[in-house]
């Protein structure tokens, strides 16, 4: 069967870098690839299947172009892919433009937000036949073969005479190795560094993409929707698999890997022994994972920083002992602490820090001490994202507990917290603070980590234009808010919280609004 899988992206989440090309004739796109629609192709490639891959990412693949593709080559199943909230919008515009054109193709939906809203999406959105919920690799291959009657698919949710119908939960698969390599090479384009600042990831304009060594979380923090996603479990792919990726990767001339998984910092056994094979098979390619700072792998960070792990992202969150046990975050600041110590000491170039403010009753001096708090850390890098709420998470119940959102109203919208929480400071307050923040936090850096900041503005200039770096560092003096720079929107390379309000905004608008907004931006592109 010819299967078109489409990566749905809101424009707010990559950028064009340049208008040069690779040598290889790839344009050059600033982002994460579309892992999850690759790890799909590969698998119904191997299943004797046709596969077209599109990504929205693509300034030569825009919807109209999908759409002519559609009706020439009439595939079989078109299978959307997205992974949250803010990109949802775009799901079902596409959608319904693809069903205007071709009434009788069949569609499907999957992705994180997706499966967790799986039967909303499915009555909001009755275009698609079916939205398909959990790991894609053997529920699509199933699809496939039972396109007409998909009552005996585990993990669908479809609709029969009317009826929403939810199949059964598909049993989580632990054997990952059974699946092919993702297939990175059959889009014409070529990802380099994702967002130096939002997402630090490795920092370098290697040709670059992503992998997952491991799928899952078992903790339970409040905000986040992996543990419902995950069912709760860790599962991992056999340091030899990857490995042998990691080797394909280096041979076909990538040159950093981020790695996507939930928690990397899981099982010692398995770190050293990826460790040791990426040396022992004098692989060089540069790598960044993430995880919890309460790791019992951290003895091995110089295994890592040895086997080219360059940058390490850790979930700190916040520098008030009370807020990090009210996102139920099980940390605490001394383990933060000893962490960022060990990995620095350890040699990893990059420490990254992920950080919330707006939480459930912070107060100001829980904001002020988070910045303090992340100025004396030796980290190099760090972000500071406004927390949010989305369905899915134990945070949600609670809101629906407390009457602050309605599941049926508000499923498909994406809140910050301060917008909606009494128990949040104003949103005004949050944003005063940070810039405020900030500042204390730069001069901070610059006065006792004086080689770090050095270092890192070396880093950035090694990557990013002049303009861009000195707009970085002015930004949070600036003090009033401003919009998104036209370098903001092309480049990504600077902070971009007003893109990001524009892509929560949408999620909030009428259907109709997507289109408006996608239209504007392919023209803006065009200049
Ligand atoms: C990498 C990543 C990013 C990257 C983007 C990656 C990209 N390609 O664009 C960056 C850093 C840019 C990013 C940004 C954001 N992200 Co993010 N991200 C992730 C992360 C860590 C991994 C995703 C991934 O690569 N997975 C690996 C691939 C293989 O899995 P997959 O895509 O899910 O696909 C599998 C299945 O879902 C299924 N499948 C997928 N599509 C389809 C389609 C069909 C037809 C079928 C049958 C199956 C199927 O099959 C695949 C193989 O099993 C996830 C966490 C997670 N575990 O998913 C969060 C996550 C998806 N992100 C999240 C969020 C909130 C965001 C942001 C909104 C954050 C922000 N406030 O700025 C933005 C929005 C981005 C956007 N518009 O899509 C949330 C989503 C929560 C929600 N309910 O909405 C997650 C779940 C993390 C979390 N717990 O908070 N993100
Ligand atoms: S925030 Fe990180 S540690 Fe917490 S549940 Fe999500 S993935 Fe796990």
């Amino acid at each position: 069967m010819r299967v078109f899988l489409i990566h749905i992206r809101d424009p707010q989440f990559y950028a064009l870098p340049a208008k040069t090309r690779a040598k290889n004739g790839n344009i050059r796109v600033m982002g994460f690839p579309p892992i999850g629609i690759m790890s799909l192709s590969a698998v119904l490639k191997r299943g004797g299947h046709e596969c077209v891959m599109f990504d929205q990412a693509n300034p030569e693949t825009p919807n109209e172009v999908i759409l002519e593709e559609i009706r020439r080559q009439r595939p079989g199943l078109v299978g959307l892919s997205f992974l949250s909230t803010t990109s949802y919008p775009y799901a079902k515009l596409l959608a319904r433009q693809i069903r205007a054109v071709e009434p009788e193709v069949r569609l499907a939906f999957g992705g994180v937000f997706a499966t967790l809203n799986a039967e909303r999406v499915k009555r909001q959105c009755p275009e698609v036949d079916f939205v398909c919920r959990g790991d894609g690799e053997q529920l699509i291959l199933d699809l496939t073969e039972r396109l007409d009657d998909p009552s005996e698919v585990a993990g669908i949710t479809w609709a029969r005479d009317g009826e929403v119908v939810h199949n059964l939960d598909r049993l989580l698969d632990r054997n990952l190795d059974q699946w092919p390599f993702p297939d990175r090479e059959s889009l014409p384009l070529d990802f380099v560094e994702s967002m130096p600042l939002d997402v630090p990831a490795v920092l370098s304009l290697e040709r670059f993409t992503t992998m997952q060594t491991s799928r899952g979380c078992p903790w339970p923090c409040v905000f986040c929707d992996i543990p419902v996603f995950s069912e709760g479990k860790w599962r991992s792919r056999s340091p030899e698999r990857v490995i042998a990726e990691l080797e394909q990767l280096q041979a076909i001339g990538y040159g950093s890997v981020y790695f996507v998984d939930d928690h990397f910092l899981l099982q010692p056994k398995r770190i050293e022994a990826i460790c040791k094979g990426i040396n022992d098979r004098d692989i060089h390619v540069e790598w960044g994972c993430e995880g919890r700072v309460d790791s019992v792998c951290q003895h091995l960070f110089p295994d890592m920083a040895k086997a080219h792990c360059r940058t390490l992202m850790l979930g700190v969150e916040s520098g008030s002992q009370k807020v990090l046990d009210r996102l139920q975050k099980g940390q605490t600041l001394a383990e933060v602490e000893a962490t960022v110590t060990n990995a620095k000491a350890a040699g990893i170039g990059i420490v990254h820090g992920f950080f919330v403010v707006g939480s459930p009753d912070e107060t100001v001096e829980d904001v002020r001490a988070t910045f303090d708090f992340a100025a004396r850390l030796a980290l190099d890098t760090f972000g500071f994202n406004r927390l949010c709420v989305y369905r899915g998470t134990p945070l949600w119940k609670e809101y629906l507990e407390r009457g602050l959102v309605d599941d049926e109203r508000d499923w498909y919208k994406y809140f910050k917290c301060t917008e909606i929480d009494p128990t949040c400071l104003t949103g005004e307050t949050v944003n005063r603070e940070r810039t405020a923040g900030f500042r204390r936090l730069f001069r901070y850096k610059i006065r006792h980590y004086p080689l770090q900041t050095a270092r890192l503005l070396w880093r950035f200039l090694h990557h990013m234009r002049m303009r861009d770096v000195l707009y970085l560092i002015v930004k949070p003096f600036l003090g009033a808010k401003r919009g998104a720079t036209k370098a903001e929107l092309v480049s990504r390379a600077v902070e971009h919280g007003a893109s990001k309000d524009a892509a929560a905004a949408l999620t909030k608008l009428n259907d109709d609004r997507p289109e408006k907004v996608y239209d504007t931006q392919l023209e803006r592109r065009a200049h």
